[in-house]
């Protein structure tokens, strides 16, 4: 069944996420506008993933990766973005106000600061402080070229002792009362990553993707594997070809898997979208990851997506 206006993202932090995103559309407001104010609430969450609290790169540096994208195709992305609240925005900015799709590092936080965005203090959460000490104490410090080495490569922290996965990112996915489809996706990137590394969170096709006359995809967990793919372009033309967004995003996974059966295996990637017609689903490689649905006042709620292994 189908549902407009519609918003799902990915992960626990998504229902708090949904709620903001759910005030703009139960208003007749914009896609675009729900998916920013939406992801925004994981972006300013200290105690989340997402955002400056979160886990920096192994040179203790905290550094932010987002991608949006609207109903006419338009996007915007920033990648390694230091010391700005809300990367979301300053994507959106890129979008809206330069002729280009993507800025990174330097220039990007330049950027922000002209569009009187305020640079916040360089330091780590409490929690994130922690983790990096935890993390430099076995860290040999030297690139690891092997990420799927089972030591204490960059992407080791992905599987935690509890069972659940560790994630970093916020992907919202809306379709608006105009049937219009927007998405966003907001990340601090894998812990301990290399200094410099952009995952799949602000590449438009990899990390997210909308059609408007089809539908809209984001993804999370290793975005090296999402990348290789086109991850949710996939994700939309799968459901180009007639395919419900759960099948869409089973059969991206699939393509995940055939390309290297071992490493897939051992890593955790997660789509989810949604269609024109407001029908919704996701599709993973292990099993927990879940994401937020919300389709109503009070109907805003967790669904554990299927999983290959
Ligand atoms: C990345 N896809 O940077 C992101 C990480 C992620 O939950 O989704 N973590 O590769």
């Amino acid at each position: 069944k189908g549902f407009r206006p519609i918003v799902i993202s990915t992960w626990n932090e998504g229902i708090n996420a949904n709620k903001a995103a759910w005030n703009i559309l139960r208003s007749k407001g914009r896609a675009l506008d729900a998916v920013e104010a939406g992801v925004m609430v994981t972006e300013a969450s200290q105690n989340c993933c997402v955002g400056l609290g979160a886990n920096p790169d192994r040179d203790g540096i905290v550094t932010l990766d987002a991608s949006i994208m609207d109903e006419h195709g338009n996007c915007g992305c920033v990648g390694a973005l230091e010391r700005i609240k809300h990367p979301i925005s300053v994507a959106r900015r890129v979008m809206e106000k330069t002729p280009h799709v993507m800025l990174v590092g330097e220039g990007a936080q330049k950027f922000a600061i002209a569009e009187g965005f305020p640079l916040e203090p360089q330091q780590l959460s409490a929690d994130a402080e922690r983790s990096y000490k935890e993390w430099l104490k076995k860290s040999e410090y030297k690139p690891v070229i092997n990420i799927e080495n089972k030591g204490h490569g960059p992407f080791a922290p992905l599987h935690l002792e509890n069972g659940d996965w560790n994630h970093d990112t916020i992907g919202m996915v809306a379709l608006d009362a105009m049937s219009n489809l927007s998405g966003s996706c907001t990340t601090s990137g894998m812990g301990f990553k290399m200094r410099g590394r952009l995952g799949d969170s602000p590449i438009i096709g990899a990390g997210l993707y909308v059609d408007n006359e089809v539908g809209a995809a984001t993804a999370t967990g290793l975005g090296e594997e999402v990348i290789k793919i086109c991850g949710t372009h996939l994700v939309v033309e799968f459901m180009r070809q007639g395919n419900n967004p759960e099948t869409a995003c089973r059969k991206a996974v699939e393509r995940i898997v055939k390309r290297d059966k071992e490493k897939a295996k051992n890593t955790q990637v997660g789509f989810i979208a949604i269609n024109k017609k407001g029908e919704f689903g996701g599709y993973c490689l292990q099993k927990g990851f879940n994401y937020a649905v919300c389709y109503g006042d009070d109907t805003n709620f967790m669904v554990d997506a299927k999983h290959w292994f």
